[in-house]
């Protein structure tokens, strides 16, 4: 059954076990379980982790275990939405990166993985992009969308700092900017002049489809 093997994945990243995980994954991929259901699956149990963390009843160990859990997961999805194919009639680019200070990936990781899936070019720039490097990533691949991820209270205010210096060196227009990430509200996304926020990554790629107006 296709709810046990995600049951057994979610089992896998909060045992901290990478082959498990993998294992898992690969069996759900067999099954026919669409790639977004066990990033769902992964993503919750990631947030258990989180959770307990919060709690002080889970350490940073924790948060690096189930952190290489989902990382062994992630390959064999990304593998299975390559073989699915990108939907053609998309022509979009984007360039996706995580915030200067943050090092947080996987979400991430989750969002570009599912842009391509809906048929964008993705130019992902990496973790802890500094605001003159987004700006860079801006000028060299010209996208029509710039994403940007934050999981900390700290960095979020990263975000508005790069718009600000998109506006001040005039690259700001037609641009569309997309935010997310855990530390991320719609409030804030406004706040900061964000043209678009969503909490989850199949969500970020249908609001990236209509940020271009596909
Ligand atoms: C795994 C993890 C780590 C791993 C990261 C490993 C890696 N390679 O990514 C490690 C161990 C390195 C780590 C380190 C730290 N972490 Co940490 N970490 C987490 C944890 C448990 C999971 C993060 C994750 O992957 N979530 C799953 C993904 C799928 O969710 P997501 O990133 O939110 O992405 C989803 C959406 O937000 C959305 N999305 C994401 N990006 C984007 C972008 C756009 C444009 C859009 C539209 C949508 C979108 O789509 C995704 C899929 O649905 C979270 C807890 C949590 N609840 O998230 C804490 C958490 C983020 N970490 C936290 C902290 C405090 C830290 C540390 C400071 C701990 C420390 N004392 O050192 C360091 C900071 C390091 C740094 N400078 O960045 C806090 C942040 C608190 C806060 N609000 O500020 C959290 C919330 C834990 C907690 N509850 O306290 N962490």
């Amino acid at each position: 059954m296709s709810s046990d093997i995600l049951d057994n994945l979610k089992r896998a990243i909060l045992d901290y076990d990478p082959d498990a995980s993998a294992h898992w994954a690969t069996q759900a991929v067999n099954a026919g379980t669409h790639p977004t259901d066990i990033l769902a699956a992964m993503t919750y149990a990631i947030r258990q982790i989180g959770e307990g963390f919060n709690k002080g009843d889970l350490f940073l160990p924790d948060l690096v275990g189930g952190a290489d859990a989902m990382s062994a997961a992630t390959p064999v999805v990304e593998e299975e939405v390559r073989r699915l194919g990108t939907k053609t009639d998309v022509t979009g680019t984007v360039v996706i990166g995580t915030v200067f200070g943050d090092i947080h990936t996987i979400g991430k990781t989750m969002v570009a993985t599912l842009l391509q899936a809906e048929g964008f070019t993705v130019h992902d720039i990496g973790i802890n992009v500094t605001a003159d490097q987004f700006i860079q990533g801006v000028r060299q691949y010209k996208p029509d969308i710039l994403a940007m991820s934050a999981l900390m209270t700290m960095t979020a205010p990263e975000q508005r700092k790069v718009i600000e210096q998109l506006k001040a060196e005039g690259l700001r227009d037609p641009l569309k900017i997309m935010v997310g990430g855990g530390a991320i509200t719609q409030e804030f996304a406004d706040a900061i002049g964000a043209d678009g926020y969503d909490p989850t990554a199949p969500g970020a790629a249908k609001l990236a489809r209509k940020l271009i107006g596909r």
